[in-house]
């Protein structure tokens, strides 16, 4: 489980020189202008990192859980911004390629596994985060279509994604009475907000989704009336351990730039890194993203295999290795000292992206309301 094969090997090897190449010299100047780099990422999807665990069929990459994991953690040592992304987009590919019949799938898939086309993901209203199901966009049934009404928050990609996954109610019965439905960005009644102003993931735009009787056609929905918030449900599922392994990318870069920072810095007579106190901290950050990363692979082969715990297992996998990542990143600004807080230096970047992975795709205290409640048996 735990030995990567040859396969791996080499996607993990292709990840890295993309991450490399075309993300890590731009992510400090895609940050500072705000800029979403769609051509970059059709780069991506032309590599096949738009439909990772799609199936092949419509275009998808037919990988699996556990492949994906390596992708996302390799992408992130690029541009975490972008990959967090990437991830969020890899979710809806998911949700239209498993949930969606044959003519949705072939509508929808090949655009969006080649990254020609985006996705956005859109479950988050001003009232209702955390409490998901309390969610108040409404879908009412007039004849053969929907009309949307209802407004969405924080969602990632919003303005530039061609496709949006709407988790809507069509009934009042709870997290059972709720719909997903799929929106073309051209749908008449549709409109964005302003692009938040953010701590971080400058890269990627994050809007409100507003609808003001937006009709589609009742053929747009996903599985049954009612399937909803089950489907977005296991989209998260996938879209945790993904978030989690960009963290520790993203946490994995910045120890790795702080041990060659030690190394090269002299004080005290000699170089930084033979002070015990510092390396007992780096031994720290890697014990702590070793010990994340295995939960992770774990969490992603209980998805693989469809085990009974794997909505537990991705949750603890989406808390520890979110902490991880962060920790890592701020203390690797720590060790650095006065040139950790520059820009240039890259590393309170990483810092301001993986602090927002502690809160989306569900708070690390829902992660913790989850694992919990299986403890009980609540
Ligand atoms: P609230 O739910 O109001 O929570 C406030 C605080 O209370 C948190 O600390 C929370 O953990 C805590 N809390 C709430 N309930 C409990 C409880 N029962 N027990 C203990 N503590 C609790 N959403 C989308 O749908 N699509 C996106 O693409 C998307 N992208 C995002 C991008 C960014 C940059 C951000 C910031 C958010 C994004 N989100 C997206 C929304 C994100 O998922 C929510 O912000 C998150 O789920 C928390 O919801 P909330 O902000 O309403 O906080
Ligand atoms: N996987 C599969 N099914 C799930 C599930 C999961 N992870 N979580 C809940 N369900 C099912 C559950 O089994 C139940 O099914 P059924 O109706 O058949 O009994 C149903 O969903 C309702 O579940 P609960 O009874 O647990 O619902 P409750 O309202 O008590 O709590 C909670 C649900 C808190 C776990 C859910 O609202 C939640 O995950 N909140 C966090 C919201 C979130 O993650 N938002 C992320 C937005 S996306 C984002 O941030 C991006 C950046 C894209």
């Amino acid at each position: 489980m735990f030995e990567l094969s040859e396969d791996q090997q080499s996607l993990v090897q292709m990840v890295r020189d993309f991450a490399a190449e075309a993300l890590a010299p731009n992510a400090a100047k895609w940050d500072e202008t705000k800029h979403f780099p769609v051509d970059m990422l059709a780069e991506a999807g032309a590599l096949g990192m738009g439909g990772i665990y799609a199936a092949e069929e419509f275009g998808g990459s037919g990988l699996s859980r556990s492949d994906a994991v390596l992708v996302f953690e390799e992408l992130a040592k690029g541009d975490t911004a972008i990959a967090a992304y990437v991830s969020i987009h890899n979710m809806v590919v998911w949700m239209i390629d498993t949930f969606g019949n044959e003519e949705q799938r072939a509508r929808w898939v090949p655009q969006l596994a080649s990254m020609q086309a985006l996705g956005s993901y859109c479950l988050t209203e001003p009232e209702a985060g955390s409490d998901a199901a309390a969610i108040r966009t409404r879908a009412v049934r007039d004849g053969d279509s929907y009309v949307i009404t209802g407004t969405k928050q924080f969602i990632s990609g919003a303005g530039a994604s061609a496709v949006y996954i709407v988790m809507a109610r069509t009934a009042d019965t709870g997290s059972r009475g709720i719909s997903a439905l799929v929106v073309p960005a051209d749908t008449p009644g549709l409109s964005f907000g302003a692009n938040e102003k953010k701590m971080g993931w400058n890269a990627q735009p994050t809007r409100q989704v507003i609808f003001e009787n937006v009709r589609i056609p009742v053929t747009n929905r996903l599985g049954g009336e009612g399937d909803g918030f089950g489907i977005a449900m296991k989209g998260l599922n996938g879209g945790r351990i993904n978030m989690g392994a960009c963290s520790l990318g993203g946490g994995q870069a910045a120890l790795e730039k702080t041990t060659a920072y030690l190394k090269g810095r002299t004080a005290f007579g000699g170089p930084l890194i033979n002070q015990q106190a510092l390396l007992f901290r780096l031994a720290d950050m890697d014990t702590q993203l070793e010990s994340a990363r295995t939960l992770l692979r774990r969490a992603a082969d209980a998805l693989d295999r469809g085990a009974p715990d794997v909505v537990r297992l991705c949750a603890m996998a989406k808390q520890v290795a979110t902490d991880a990542g962060f920790h890592a990143a701020n203390e690797a600004i720590q060790l650095h000292g006065g040139y950790g807080y520059l820009a240039e230096y890259g590393l309170e970047r990483i810092m301001r992206d993986l602090r927002v992975h502690q809160i989306l795709e569900g708070t690390n205290e829902i992660m913790r309301l989850i694992v919990g409640r299986t403890v009980a048996g609540v």
